[in-house]
């Protein structure tokens, strides 16, 4: 028998693990190939054209691998690449901004969303731009919170310290009577807790991963996992350190993983 097509999904490092993780959870019988591009990790303090490439290297990598549909769980590299990589290939392309806007304009109800992210996710204004277009008549504001992401991976979004910082952040936002707050990065849910504590539970907090999943699973249609089926196979690929990589998938995903490495190419042109 032919071997059943997967869905890809491709990340900056390990921050899309969360939108992993939801689609097990909700397509558990579907086989994921994962790329992380560890190596060249961070995005969201590139340039356009840096994530750009980046981006379409990764793309080029695992669509030599039949799929049923590509998941851009990275923030960042979705508001730059997701236009373009939906016009390129044949299969459907899911980033995570229109399923987080979506889900955004469905929640508020005095119209004021409020959006974080990397300094390239915001400056891109993707966010803005797909939430008017759902609801033109919204308000909406955005802010960079680059030392969110340093924060979850020196593994302080439990401490003191993340209060101070995440506080210190999202003080220009206390004052836009929000009603709605898009985590807008793939490490943010991490940080729910705090940022809740911060905006007040007045303020409905928009996790993408979750919304992504759901997106992908009405494309693909229902999970139909039969009893005793034999769990689908996965691979996680890194740019980076395979030791590193796994550790967290493991810790994250709460089970073993196979990991293996791919270079790509580290000048823009290739
Ligand atoms: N969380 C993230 N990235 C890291 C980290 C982390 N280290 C500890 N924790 N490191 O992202 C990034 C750099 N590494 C990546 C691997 O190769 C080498 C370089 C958030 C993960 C979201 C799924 C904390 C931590 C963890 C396990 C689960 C969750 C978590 F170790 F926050
Ligand atoms: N994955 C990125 C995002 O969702 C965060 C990490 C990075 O900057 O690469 O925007």
């Amino acid at each position: 028998m032919e071997k059943e097509k997967g869905i890809a999904v491709i990340d900056s490092g390990v921050g899309g693990l969360t939108v992993v993780k939801e689609i097990m959870r909700q397509l558990p019988s579907q086989p994921i190939l994962y790329m992380g591009d560890n190596a060249r990790c961070p995005y969201g303090s590139k340039t356009p054209e840096e994530i750009r490439a980046y981006s379409f290297q990764m793309i080029d990598f695992v669509t030599r691998t039949p799929l049923k549909a590509l998941v851009i769980a990275c923030n960042t590299a979705t508001a730059v690449v997701l236009d373009e990589a939906k016009k390129d290939l044949p299969v459907p392309v899911i980033g995570v901004i229109e399923p987080g806007a979506r889900a955004a304009v469905n929640a508020t109800r005095n119209g004021r969303i409020g959006v974080i992210g990397t300094e390239a996710t915001i400056r891109s204004q993707a966010y803005t731009r797909s939430l008017l277009q759902i609801k033109p008549d919204l308000h909406v504001t955005g802010l960079a919170c680059p030392s969110f992401v340093p924060l979850v991976e020196k593994h302080l979004a439990h401490t003191e310290e993340a209060r101070r910082v995440v506080s210190e952040t999202l003080t220009p936002l206390l004052r836009e009577e929000l009603d709605t707050l898009i985590l807008g990065c793939t490490h943010y849910p991490l940080l729910a807790p705090v940022i809740q504590e911060v905006v007040g539970d007045s303020v409905t907090l928009i996790s993408s991963a979750e919304e992504t999943a759901r997106e992908l699973a009405a494309y693909i249609g229902p999970d139909e996992r039969k009893e005793k089926q034999a769990p689908p196979d996965h691979v996680f690929v890194t740019t980076g350190d395979t030791g590193m990589f796994r550790e967290i998938a493991e810790e994250w995903l709460s089970r073993t993983v196979r990991v293996e490495y791919h270079a790509l190419e580290r000048s823009l042109k290739s």
